[in-house]
């Protein structure tokens, strides 16, 4: 399924990068000090080589299940102020993963649909490991993170409907299971989950926005909730497309929240009912895809969720190795 190309750097680094199984016996590949299943670690390699952003830009970075899909489609409507329930509004009509492309994910593509009219692209990456040319260049990042229990929750839950999706197809085994295991909080806790560590990552983009708050801007998925019309305005800001006075009293930034909003995207006909195709390896010249539901994109959305999933012992699991790893780097969750 993942057949790639002989002469790539995924086969030249894979006999020399560590390979460790996680839960749903997937495999996991190491490499910069994060890991990577499969589907994701030959994207990001071609991403570091070939991916070359435009001047204007902004890159929209997060680890999985922080929140993505909700920064892409408020970036995306402040923009292009999008907020009408007008019929061209392409929020309505495409899950906002096809609004923003992926660098590592729209591997032969990329550089044909990330030439787009919005300068808005997005990634897992590690900030460590961006493709230099972003590093280099004065692009503006947008960082979002968020609870890591809530994140291990939601990953759960996607994982668990995905990855058994595979192994039934591939296998005829339905492997979707019902509680929340031992063994895949072991694989949360030791980092083999797609660019995990979780905390890392984290780590990676925080203290370089401490370095260059000019440059990134960090946001909790928790704060983006709470104060939603402050980290919108904040956002609309920072990335060069500011709220006029004018637009203010026309409540503009209230129709975006409203039009971002989990309620009202997760009820969007496309987000209900339509897929979402990833590129996740090249064989030959025909590049290899993987579909996902758009409802996967879409489960709660709500903050604190994990208290309906992990038991006392599994959260204060994940609370220490956050104490552990970022408490001195002054980034918590009283949640
Ligand atoms: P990705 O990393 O695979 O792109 P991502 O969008 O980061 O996924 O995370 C999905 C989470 O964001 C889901 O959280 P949950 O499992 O705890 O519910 C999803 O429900 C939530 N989400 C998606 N859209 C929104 C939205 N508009 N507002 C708030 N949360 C949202």
């Amino acid at each position: 399924m993942f057949d790639l190309e002989p002469d790539n750097k995924f086969r030249q680094i894979l006999p020399t990068i560590p390979i460790k199984k996680g839960s749903w016996s997937m495999d996991f590949y190491q490499y910069e000090g994060f890991w990577y299943p499969l589907f994701h670690l030959p994207g990001m390699l071609f991403a570091q080589e070939h991916f070359k952003p435009q001047p204007n830009q902004v890159i929209l970075s997060s680890f999985p299940k922080c929140g993505t899909t909700w920064l892409k489609a408020l970036a995306f409507a402040v923009m292009t102020r999008s907020y009408e329930s007008e019929p061209t509004n392409p929020l309505l009509s495409r899950l906002s993963h096809d609004c923003v492309p992926f660098i590592e994910f729209n591997i032969r593509s990329s550089q044909q649909r990330l030439s787009l009219d919005v300068p808005l692209v997005s990634t897992h990456i590690p900030y460590t490991s961006l493709p230099k040319s972003i590093i280099n260049s004065s692009c503006k990042i947008v960082y979002l993170c968020r609870d890591p229990k809530d994140v291990f929750v939601s990953i759960w839950h996607f994982y668990n409907r995905n990855v058994s999706r595979v192994f039934e197809s591939e296998h005829g085994i339905t492997r979707e299971k019902d509680v929340l295991e031992e063994d895949v909080l072991e694989s949360f806790c030791q980092g083999l989950l797609s660019c995990g560590p979780f905390w890392d990552h984290i780590l990676g983009y925080w203290r370089a926005s401490l370095e260059s708050p000019e440059r990134i801007l960090f946001i909790k998925y928790e704060d983006l909730t709470n104060e939603t019309v402050y980290w919108v305005k904040k956002l609309a800001q920072f990335i060069g497309y500011p709220f006029s006075l004018e637009e203010e009293d026309q409540g503009m930034v209230q129709k975006i929240i409203d039009l971002c909003s989990f309620e009202n995207m997760s009820n969007l006909e496309v987000n209900k009912n339509g897929v979402m195709t990833l590129e996740i390896g090249i064989k030959k010249d025909e590049v290899n895809t993987f579909e996902f539901k758009n409802n996967m994109y879409f489960r709660k959305g709500k903050v604190g969720d994990w208290k309906n999933h992990l038991t006392p012992a599994m959260a204060k699991r994940i609370d220490q190795i956050t104490e552990k790893k970022l408490s001195s780097y002054g980034l918590t969750w009283n949640v």
